[in-house]
């Protein structure tokens, strides 16, 4: 089940704050109530917006608008929920006609290649065509591993050789792209170059390369951010949001990080929509962020075993 892979990805981020949650929803005075969500919000890394959020709920309580600590749990769902953005819609809207061009950015390790490999098959799965390029030409490995990935969803890789220029890459696989009439084109791009800012650098070339191409590409350009880095995938986020003009995020491995909160800090901070969420190293998993079941993850009581 779809829900289950979320559920079980946000269990350390979930065990970590069940106790002080049970407090917030129990029979327990607003001062400790209101303690009980300070330990919710800087537990779940939520990041700054902890102190404003506690703020709030003492002066909703103290105004009334807030009947008792009994609403609190209410509140919090309302209030992270509406924190970060969604999708809303298609995570991926395709253009009537023509190839829509997804580029993929972010620092090395993050999780852009994996991310790609299951960006390709979310789409394969909703019947759409897709061609994959090879944009990460400094590490030698990149495209081997991109390659395996793609013979495993299926779909077809364009590579340069070694060392090549990835704009050229870039440049070949728009027109593989246009001559196959593929759906969508997805960009891998590198992590790290021999310094920051060839990295943008590189970024806007690449862009500049598909747009000659094809008509106001890149369409996408999502930013993928490893959910285990908490709020430090805030200030990467920073740096690329300043050289290139991304449109959405990805955030990766967020199975298995107790700082699942870090997603609404991440999300609200950066103003921009959290477009899906990685949760695993496989294939399938994967999915479209949705702010109200993500907290609702959150929040769940804790399973029985
Ligand atoms: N648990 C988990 N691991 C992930 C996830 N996404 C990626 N990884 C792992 O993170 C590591 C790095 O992933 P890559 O996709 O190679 O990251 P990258 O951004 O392409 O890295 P560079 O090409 O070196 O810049 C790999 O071991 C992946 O299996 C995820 O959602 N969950
Ligand atoms: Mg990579």
């Amino acid at each position: 089940m779809v829900f289950g892979k979320l559920r079980e990805g946000l269990s350390r981020t979930r065990n970590r704050i069940a106790h002080a949650l049970r407090r917030l929803g129990g029979d327990t005075s607003t001062a400790q109530s209101l303690e009980a969500l300070e330990e919710i919000l800087y537990t779940a890394d939520v990041g700054p917006l902890a102190g404003e959020l506690l703020a709030d709920a003492e002066k909703q309580l103290r105004g009334g608008r807030l009947a008792g600590p009994k609403e609190l749990p209410e509140y919090l769902r309302g209030r992270l929920s509406g924190l970060v953005q969604g999708p809303e819609g298609d995570p991926l809207p395709l253009r009537p006609k023509g190839p829509t061009v997804v580029l993929i950015a972010g620092v090395n390790g993050s999780g852009k290649t994996t991310s790609v490999a299951k960006l390709a098959a979310w789409l394969q799965r909703r019947g759409n065509r897709v061609l994959v390029a090879a944009g990460d030409t400094f590490r030698a490995a990149a495209v081997e591993q991109l390659r395996i990935w793609c013979g495993r969803v299926g779909v077809d890789l364009v590579a340069g050789a070694p060392g090549a220029d990835p704009a050229a890459v870039a440049h070949d696989a728009a027109e593989a792209a246009l001559r196959h009439a593929v759906d969508v084109l997805l960009v891998d791009t590198a992590g790290r170059l021999h310094t920051q800012s060839n990295l943008m650098a590189e970024l806007n070339k690449i862009g500049r390369v598909l747009g000659r191409k094809i008509e106001g590409a890149p369409h996408e350009t999502l930013l993928v951010l490893d959910a285990t880095t908490g709020q430090n995938a805030i200030q990467q986020a920073r740096r690329f949001t300043q050289a290139v003009p991304v449109t959405g995020l990805i955030l990766a491995k967020l199975d298995g990080t107790a700082k699942g909160g870090a997603v609404l800090g991440i999300g609200s901070e950066l103003k921009l929509p959290v477009k899906f969420v990685g949760l695993g190293e496989q294939l399938e998993d994967l999915e479209v962020f949705h702010p109200g079941e993500f907290v609702d993850a959150l929040l769940a009581a804790p399973q029985p075993a």
